[in-house]
């Protein structure tokens, strides 16, 4: 284990390696981000993923969401694009994976078999970075050969619940071994893997690991993980180093919390989405 390298991830190591806007910059050059999710159950928390990426940088987004809930999510999201796909039929969805810097698929997706099938494809077909969050983790356990032929970049971000699925681990022993299980696991598969929660570990695909500082219990509550799928795609599809990108994200999406914890006082009565109200400090505070 002397190899590797274990580190913490620095507010200088942010400042230094965060994607900058030249003053001639134009969107196309802050990325292009598909995000897949929604269901008729979970409006919310493909809303909060786009709502999170549009609010932390990227260029272009659209978010590719059931029609049946294109309504409520468009409403929320003015500055996203949409791709509706029908219950049974996402072929609309499929021919254009071609058409971005990066996907992430999950939040709120569901369990139905036609998560599967999208998860299948996406896994199959999409050539530039993959982010697989929330639902899009279920069928992996059943996806493995899909997910051992790809050779573009995957990133998987678990929380500690997922993370025992996806290994056929206890809760208990992912919390006891997490830095061990979590290297096992993305050298075994190579793919980044965020394993989440207070001071998450990111691990590359080589088994170096990053640990963040940043972040506290007001984000132990529903949606905040689909709002860091938002900003991990918002970082990855400017096409800097992976790590760094899921590292950024990771970190910014701490502090905002902790901006939030300290400006509030409590971190009983603060709302997920209000989270991202705090963004803009939180990059402020790195600048
Ligand atoms: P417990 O709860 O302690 O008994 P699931 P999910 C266990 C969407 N959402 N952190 C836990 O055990 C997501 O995007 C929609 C977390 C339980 O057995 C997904 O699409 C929202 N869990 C979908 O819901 C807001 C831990 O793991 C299981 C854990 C399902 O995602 C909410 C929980 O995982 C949500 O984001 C830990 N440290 N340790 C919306 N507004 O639309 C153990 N567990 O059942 O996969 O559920 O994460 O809620
Ligand atoms: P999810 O379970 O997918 O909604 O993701 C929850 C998000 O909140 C992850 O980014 C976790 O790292 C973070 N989080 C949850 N609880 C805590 C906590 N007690 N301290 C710090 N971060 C947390
Ligand atoms: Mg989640």
């Amino acid at each position: 284990e002397l190899d590797v390298v274990r580190q913490l991830w620095t507010k200088e190591d942010v400042s230094r390696t965060l994607p900058i806007r030249r003053a001639s910059s134009h969107k196309g050059e802050h990325g292009r981000g598909l995000l897949v999710g929604g269901s008729y159950q979970m409006p919310g928390a493909i809303t909060l993923a786009a709502n999170a990426a549009v609010s932390s940088g990227i260029g272009l987004l659209t978010t590719a969401i059931p029609s049946s809930i294109l309504k409520i999510v468009a409403n929320r999201v003015p500055e996203s694009m949409f791709l509706p796909f029908s219950e049974d039929d996402t072929t609309e969805l499929e021919n254009r994976v071609d058409d971005f810097d990066a996907i992430a698929a999950g939040p709120g997706l569901g369990r139905s078999d036609r998560t599967k099938q999208i998860v299948k494809k996406l896994l199959r077909e999409v050539k530039g970075p993959l982010i697989l969050d929330a639902d899009a983790l279920y069928f992996l356990p059943e996806l493995q050969n899909d997910m051992k032929a790809r050779s573009s970049p995957l990133i998987l971000t678990p929380h500690v619940g997922e993370m025992a699925r996806l290994t056929m681990e206890t809760v208990e022993t992912v919390n006891r071994r997490r830095f061990f299980i979590a290297r096992d696991f993305a050298i075994a598969n190579q793919c980044y893997l965020v394993l989440k929660g207070p001071f998450t570990i990111v691990t590359t695909p080589t088994g170096d690991q990053y640990v963040n500082t940043t972040g506290n219990a007001t984000l132990a509550r529903g949606g905040t993980g689909d709002l860091l799928t938002g900003m991990i795609l918002s970082f990855v599809s400017q096409l800097v180093d992976i790590g760094e990108a899921m590292m950024n994200a990771v970190y910014l999406h701490g502090l905002a919390a902790d901006i939030a914890l300290r400006e509030n006082g409590s971190s009983q009565a603060i709302r997920t989405s209000e989270i991202l109200h705090y963004l803009p400090l939180a990059f402020r505070s790195i600048t």
